[in-house]
């Protein structure tokens, strides 16, 4: 069953897919010689690729054949609570007694049993088809996939129907983009090359961010908000639209439901409250607000940086309501987009993951991955169901990014807790396993994607045999599935036979295979006519509001005279959430944990450029250096990266200060809703 790629002298060159967390999914050249892969690139034909791939990929190679990769099955002989100790086990007594254990908890109550993953690869065959099987026979646990942006999700598909937008190349034509909430050069940067085409061809780009990104530096103004505000921004935007008539009303009466009472909100929304709200200037608010309406057309980049603070689903649904009210949608080079990932809905097999192989009367429960800590502290209750006995970890390092790590940790380390971890190399949740598992990375095994930054459809053909005694997920959960003695079909299904199934037939599969990749069959302007993806066709404003922070100088001044300063912390450009930071040509560009502040703030505190300093509040105190640097507002710091907490100062990173509080759409975290001060160390 499993793909057999076999060294073959001379030099060959592989298509293949990125399969990291990020819009792009760019399509890979992969040359391999002797057997062995030297160089990793874009493939030039693809076109949002151009041949170019960011610097963590060009350097993909440099993992798959990093010192550390684990290849052999580990088992652990030291406690939960002592330095980690394992030992090398063959494949066959680790599946054999993970099955033994497995079992015996399901025959108790399946629903003890947890699995916990996310986009370690965004890979649909890596990703749940065979896992989703597993899960499904055995009865475990469903997970709530909520970590990173379920909030834009539900704020989208409320109002749109479908995680919907602009199509990516357009972006090249418009006059006037809004780069809301996103560091694209770091975290979208295939999208930032159309970016700078509308710029070269005479397009005004604008960045709302609390923090003075790369990407703010490249663009014509900065609107430097206070983080969790851009729901009042938006409001305050509408506010100038309508008094100023300059709505597309015409737009607003055919295509748009509930125009009239969240007219009513935003016109409590005048320029000077929206300022004050948002920590910026009356002019930048009405300038920001002219120039939206004066260009035609106009297009926001929303990313989900700015959805993960209380209000972060409303604040979505309003700014998505933008181009609604000024028509933007009547062009192609008009409009939004924050996700492209609905325009894969119907190309994609719903049946994958073989829901039919439950066989309880009820649906097991769906534990929400965002507040881990708690749910592994729990206690058999009948709200919460069965006690977590066992977790299943696979493409997720949740000791490293779930909220309030502390809780996290200590979940974790449960000494009755049963856990295993698939995984490339010994990561901080690694850490805490009793099982090890060695899985295969993106050069060693076949897998297809969809995207959520574009919209065509990749493959990843395997480059090379699997290194030591790694194996795929797939080949995995397949050899679990045989040890709990599993017989049914669809566990001797072959990654070819997966990925076959993966699409439904509009989506040739041979023609994938050859090319690399295949665009979906799409309208240029979505939305010109309407048509959107909800019950009746028309965007839903109603019951949009703007949700203030869980903790802010307004919403909890109490909290705030403590903790006086709002932490955000975006990703590192050099890492993909907590992925290669174990890599060190990556890790030295990084350098080390860094919490940037403004010199206000530092004076004040009495704190000097380059101090070790304790970020700290009620949850948990973390030690970093200190950057006085202009790419932190007043009032903002920012602690950059997830880190690997046993890289970090004193095996903590940002997450020791997060709380485990939801986003009001889609059960998300809130991470950049956090206060904080900092002292010196
Ligand atoms: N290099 C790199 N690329 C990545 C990632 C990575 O870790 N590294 N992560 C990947 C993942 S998982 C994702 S989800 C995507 C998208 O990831 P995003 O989380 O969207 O990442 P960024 O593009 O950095 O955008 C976040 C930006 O939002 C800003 N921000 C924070 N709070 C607010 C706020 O309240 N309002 C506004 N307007 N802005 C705010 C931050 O300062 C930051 O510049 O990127 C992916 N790409
Ligand atoms: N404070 C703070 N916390 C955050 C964020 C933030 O901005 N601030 N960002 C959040 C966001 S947006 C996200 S998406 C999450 C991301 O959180 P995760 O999805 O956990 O992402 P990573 O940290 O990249 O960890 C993925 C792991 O999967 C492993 N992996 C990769 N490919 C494979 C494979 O084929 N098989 C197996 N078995 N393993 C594989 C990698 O080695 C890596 O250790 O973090 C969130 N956490
Ligand atoms: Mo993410």
């Amino acid at each position: 069953m499993n793909i057999v790629v076999t060294p073959s002298p001379g030099q060959k060159t592989v298509k293949g897919a990125c399969p990291h967390d990020c819009p792009d999914t760019c399509a890979l050249k992969i040359t391999v010689e002797d057997g062995r892969v030297v160089k990793v690139q874009g493939q030039a034909d693809h076109p949002s690729t151009h041949g170019a791939l960011c610097t963590k990929v060009s350097r993909y190679a440099e993992r798959t054949y990093h010192a550390e990769r684990l290849l052999h099955p580990l088992k652990r002989v030291s406690r939960k609570d002592e330095a980690p100790r394992f030992e090398q086990v063959s494949w066959e007594s680790a599946l054999a007694d993970i099955a033994t254990r497995l079992n015996s908890i399901a025959a108790r109550d399946p629903q003890a049993i947890q699995p916990y993953s996310y986009a370690g690869t965004m890979g649909m065959l890596q990703g749940e088809a065979m896992a989703g099987r597993f899960f499904n026979r055995i009865g475990a646990s469903q997970l709530d996939r909520t970590i990173c942006a379920s909030a834009g999700a539900a704020a989208l598909t409320a109002t749109y129907g479908h995680k919907l937008g602009m199509h990516l190349r357009f972006f090249a034509e418009s006059q006037l983009i809004l780069i809301w909430g996103s560091n694209s050069i770091a975290s979208n940067l295939h999208f930032w090359t159309y970016a700078n085409q509308a710029k070269r061809n005479g397009a005004k780009l604008i960045c709302i961010d609390p923090r003075k990104t790369e990407t703010a530096d490249k663009c014509h103004q900065h609107i430097a908000l206070l983080p969790g505000t851009d729901g009042a921004l938006a409001l305050g935007l509408m506010h100038e639209l309508i008094v100023n008539d300059w709505l597309d009303a015409d737009y607003i009466e055919r295509y748009v439901d509930g125009w009239d009472e969240l007219r009513e909100k935003a016109l409590q929304w005048p320029p000077e409250r929206t300022a004050e709200v948002c920590g910026i200037s009356a002019d930048e608010v009405r300038g920001l607000a002219r120039d939206y309406a004066a260009a035609k057309p106009a297009a926001i980049r929303l990313n989900y940086g700015m959805q993960r603070v209380r209000g972060g689903g409303n604040a979505v649904r309003l700014v998505a309501l933008l181009p609604c009210l000024t028509g933007a949608w009547r062009h192609r080079a008009g409009g939004l987009l924050l996700s492209s990932s609905g325009w894969f809905a119907p190309y994609k097999n719903p049946r994958l993951e073989r829901p039919d192989l439950r066989t309880a009367q009820k649906a097991p429960r769906v534990v929400n991955m965002s507040t881990i800590g708690d749910a592994l502290l729990e206690e058999t209750t009948p709200e919460f169901g069965p006690k977590i006995e066992a977790v299943i970890v696979y493409n997720s390092n949740p000791v490293a990014v779930a909220p309030e790590s502390p809780k996290v940790v200590k979940g974790f380390q449960r000494a009755d807790l049963f856990t295993v971890v698939l995984e490339h190399f010994m990561t901080d949740t690694a850490d805490l396993a009793d099982y090890v598992l060695p899985a295969t990375t993106q050069l060693e095994h076949l897998d297809v994607h969809t995207a959520y930054g574009h919209t065509d459809v990749l493959i990843n053909h395997p480059a090379l045999a699997p290194l030591g005694e790694a194996k795929s997920n797939t080949q995995i959960f397949r050899e679990l599935a045989a040890a709990c003695g599993f017989d049914e079909q669809a566990f001797r299904e072959s990654d070819e036979q997966l990925a076959r199934q993966a699409f439904t037939d509009a989506i040739d599969f041979d023609a994938l295979a050859e090319q690399g990749w295949q665009s979906l069959p799409l309208a240029e302007a979505p939305f010109a006519e309407g048509r959107f993806l909800t019950a009746n066709g028309r965007a839903q404003a109603g019951g949009a509001d703007y949700v203030p922070n869980y903790e802010s100088a307004r919403s909890a001044p109490e909290l705030a005279a403590r903790y006086p300063l709002a932490m955000i912390s975006p990703p590192a450009r050099n890492f993909l959430n907590s992925s290669f930071v174990n890599v060190k040509s990556l890790r030295d560009i990084e350098g080390e944990p860094i919490v940037e502040i403004h010199a206000d703030d530092a004076g004040a505190r009495d704190l000097a450029d380059g101090a070790m300093v304790r970020v700290f509040n009620d949850r948990g105190s973390y030690r970093s250096r200190l950057k006085v640097s202009e790419r932190a507002r007043p009032g903002v710091v920012n602690g950059l990266g997830v880190w690997w907490r046993k890289l970090g100062v004193d095996g903590t990173n940002v997450n020791e200060l997060t709380h485990q509080h939801l986003t009001d759409l889609g059960r998300a975290p809130s991470f950049y809703d956090c206060l904080v001060e900092v002292a010196a160390a």
